[in-house]
C-alpha cells in the first residue's frame, strides 16, 4: 500500500466519522439504558412503544376543557405532551410535529374549528398559532390553516383578536398512582411488552399515606390558549387533540395524524397496549365500532354487568371531551350528566370518577362485582400543579 499524504487525509478522515458513529451509538445506547431504567411511568403518557421511545414530542398526554377562571365569557383549553422531563432539563420543542386542538360544535364528531400550533426553528425558537379557522381538510391528514401570531417559548401572549396563549414547560398536573396501576394491568405498561404478566393479581391500590403520584416528580410541555368561547362555537361542544408530522406518503405536504386523546383513563383502561396506536391513527367517528368492543370486553372480563359499560360507553363515545358552551360551572362530564359547562378542569379526579364507576357502585343501581380496593387510586390533586390565572397549570420544579 503506498502511503502518500491524501491517503493519509483520507483514513484520518474515515477515523474521524468511525468516531462520531461510535459516540453516536454510545450516545444511543445510554439514551436506551436510561429508558429501559427509569421506572415504570405511563398512562396515555407513553401510550406506544412509538411514542414513548422515538417520538416524545408527539406524545399527547392531558386534554383540559373549561370556563376561564377569570372570565365566564371565556374558554380555556390545554394541551400537554412530551412527558417526563426532570427538573432542570431544558428539552427544546420538535418543530416538525403539528399540534392540534380540534372542535366538532354539529355533533357529528367532525372537527368544524381547528386551533393549530407549530414552533419554528431548532434555536431561538417561537411559535405560530394557527386559527381558529374552518379546516379545508378535515380528519387524520391536516393542511395548515392560516397563520394567526407567532410569539415566544416560555411566555404569555395576546393576539390581535385576543387569544392568550402559553406554550412552555409546566410542571404535570395530572396527579396518578400510575406505578401501582402498572401492578394491576401490566398490559399497559409499554417497558414489558410483548410478555406483560396477567392483570389483576393485585386487586387494589395503595391506601391513603403509601399511595404516590407517580407524575410528581415531573414536568411537561404545555400549548395553554384562553379565546372567548363565541370563537368555538354557541352550545355544545366536543374537543379533542392532536399530532401530525408530515410524512412521503402524502405528497401534498400535508401532515397525517400520528396521536390523538380525548378523554382521560379511557384508552389506558379498557383497551389493550397493542389497540393503542390503532386508535391513535383514527377520527372520533369511528370509535362508536371501534372503542366500545374493548369497553364490553373489559367489563365483561372483570365480572360486571354490562350497565357498567352501558354507562362509560354514554358518556365517553365517542371519545372526544364534551363542553356546553352555553352554560357555566363545568364538574367532569357534566355536559352528559349534571346539565352544567361540563369539560374537564386540571383539579378534577378523573381517575376516581372512572375507576368508581367501573370498580365501585357510581352507576346508579348497579352494585354487583364491586372490586372496592379499586375504587380509588388515593391520590388527589397537588396545590403546586395550578395556578389561580392564566396560564393556570403550575410553574415547572
Ligand atoms: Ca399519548
Ligand atoms: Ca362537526
Ligand atoms: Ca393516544
Ligand atoms: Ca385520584
Amino acid at each position: 500500500m503506498k502511503i502518500n499524504a491524501q491517503s493519509i487525509a483520507t483514513f484520518a478522515n474515515k477515523m474521524r466519522s468511525l468516531v462520531r458513529k461510535l459516540a453516536a451509538f454510545v450516545a444511543t445506547l445510554i439514551l436506551a439504558l436510561m429508558f429501559a431504567t427509569l421506572p415504570a411511568k405511563a398512562s396515555d403518557h407513553q401510550d406506544t412503544t412509538f411514542l414513548a421511545t422515538r417520538l416524545t414530542a408527539a406524545d399527547l398526554t392531558d386534554l383540559y376543557v373549561f370556563e376561564s377562571p377569570t372570565n365566564p365569557n371565556n374558554v380555556v383549553l390545554a394541551m400537554n405532551f412530551d412527558p417526563l422531563i426532570v427538573s432542570g432539563e431544558n428539552r427544546p420543542f420538535d418543530p416538525d410535529v403539528l399540534y392540534q386542538f380540534k372542535i366538532d360544535n354539529t355533533g357529528d364528531s367532525v372537527e368544524d374549528v381547528v386551533l393549530q400550533f407549530k414552533v419554528n426553528g431548532s434555536s431561538h425558537q417561537t411559535v405560530t398559532l394557527r386559527g381558529p379557522y374552518r379546516p379545508r381538510i378535515v380528519g387524520t391528514e391536516s393542511a395548515l390553516v392560516p397563520a394567526t401570531w407567532t410569539g415566544r417559548l416560555n411566555e404569555v401572549f395576546t393576539t390581535n383578536n385576543g387569544i392568550k396563549v402559553f406554550v412552555g414547560c409546566r410542571k404535570d398536573p395530572f396527579f396518578f398512582d400510575l406505578e401501582q396501576f402498572f401492578k394491576i394491568i401490566p398490559d399497559r405498561n409499554y417497558i414489558v411488552q410483548p410478555n406483560p404478566n396477567p392483570p389483576f393479581t393485585v386487586l387494589t391500590f395503595r391506601p391513603p399515606g403509601q399511595a404516590q403520584d407517580t407524575l410528581a416528580p415531573f414536568n411537561i410541555h404545555s400549548i395553554v390558549v384562553e379565546l372567548p368561547k363565541s370563537y368555538l362555537g354557541k352550545g355544545k361542544i366536543g374537543a379533542w387533540m392532536t399530532t401530525s408530522v408530515r410524512t412521503p406518503r402524502l405528497r401534498n405536504g400535508n401532515f397525517a395524524q400520528i396521536e390523538r386523546l380525548a378523554v382521560p383513563a379511557l384508552n389506558e383502561l379498557f383497551m389493550d397496549f397493542r389497540a393503542h396506536n390503532n386508535s391513535n391513527l383514527q377520527t372520533p367517528t369511528r370509535d362508536a365500532n371501534n372503542q366500545s368492543q374493548f369497553i364490553r370486553g373489559f367489563v365483561n372480563a372483570i365480572g360486571r354487568p354490562q350497565g357498567i359499560a352501558d354507562a362509560v360507553i354514554s358518556v365517553a363515545i365517542p371519545d372526544v371531551v364534551q363542553a356546553d358552551l352555553s352554560k357555566s360551572n363545568g364538574s367532569y362530564f357534566g355536559t352528559q350528566l349534571g346539565n352544567n359547562f361540563g369539560g374537564r378542569r386540571p383539579k378534577d379526579d378523573v381517575i376516581d370518577v372512572t375507576t368508581s364507576v367501573v370498580f365501585g357502585n357510581a352507576v346508579t343501581g348497579i352494585t354487583a362485582g364491586q372490586i372496592p380496593g379499586l375504587t380509588s387510586d388515593n391520590v388527589g390533586p397537588n396545590d403546586a400543579n395550578f395556578l389561580p390565572n392564566f396560564p393556570y397549570l403550575g410553574n415547572p420544579l
